[in-house]
């Protein structure tokens, strides 16, 4: 059996800078499937009979990411699922991950081979910027993480665990990176022409 291997490109900026608004507008141009691993991670902290409920709640809340065990089996079991339903869904955009070296050994002992990363779209974003985007987000979202103090975790935690994973992908000439200051419209113009580019 012939089945495509999954072609993944993982979506990574600061926290607010606009990851989840942007594939929402990539999925209507192109034929891509956005899988966000924080929703995911949310969807099943809210499922009933999750044995990860209570661990997640927590590490969300604290900023913290949670053992890449718990998030690669929802992500692989979310690609999985698509491919089964339509053989001709296999381009993913993977949303918020790999965040960290943990994430990173995670992916590549589960997936290497199995599926491949063909970049990374990197929104890149003041701290300041992000900071006011999700304040301004908390009147409503909800989210448990979109205050001031869980806020600060992010930021801490996108600069020392996430930065770097960025970086490695950098030196591989992997990173395609938008200015994600700029308006929804504007970010999506370069958005869009790195994808034609691209596939
Ligand atoms: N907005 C968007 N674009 C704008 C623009 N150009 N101009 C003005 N406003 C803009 O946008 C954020 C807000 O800004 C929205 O109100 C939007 O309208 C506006 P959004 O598109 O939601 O930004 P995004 O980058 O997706 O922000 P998000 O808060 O989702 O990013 P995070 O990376 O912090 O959150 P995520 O959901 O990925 O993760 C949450 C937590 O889950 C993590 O902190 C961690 O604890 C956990 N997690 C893991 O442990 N492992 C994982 O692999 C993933 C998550
Ligand atoms: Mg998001």
């Amino acid at each position: 059996l012939l089945m495509m291997n999954p072609q993944v490109v993982f979506v990574l900026g600061g926290p607010g800078a606009g990851k989840g608004t942007q594939c929402s507008k990539i999925v209507e141009g192109f034929n891509y499937t956005h899988l966000s691993a924080g929703d995911l991670l949310r969807a099943e902290r809210a499922r009933e009979g999750s044995e990860y409920g209570m661990l997640i709640d927590n590490y969300i809340k604290e900023g913290q990411i949670v053992p890449v065990k718990i998030t690669i089996n929802l992500l692989r079991k979310a690609m999985e699922e698509t491919m089964q339903k339509d053989e001709k869904k296999y381009r993913f955009l993977i949303d918020g991950f790999p965040r960290n070296e943990d994430n990173l050994q995670g992916w590549n002992t589960v997936m290497e081979g199995n599926a491949d990363v063909k970049f990374v779209l990197f929104f890149d974003c003041s701290i300041e910027v992000c900071i006011n985007r999700c304040l301004e987000r908390g009147k409503s979202s909800g989210r448990t993480d979109d205050n001031r103090e869980s806020l600060e975790k992010r930021i801490q935690t996108y600069l020392k665990s996430t930065q770097p994973i960025i970086e490695q992908y950098k030196k591989l000439g992997k990173v395609r990176t938008v200015d994600a200051s700029r308006t929804v419209d504007q970010v999506f113009a370069d958005v869009k022409a790195i994808l034609d580019k691209e596939g």
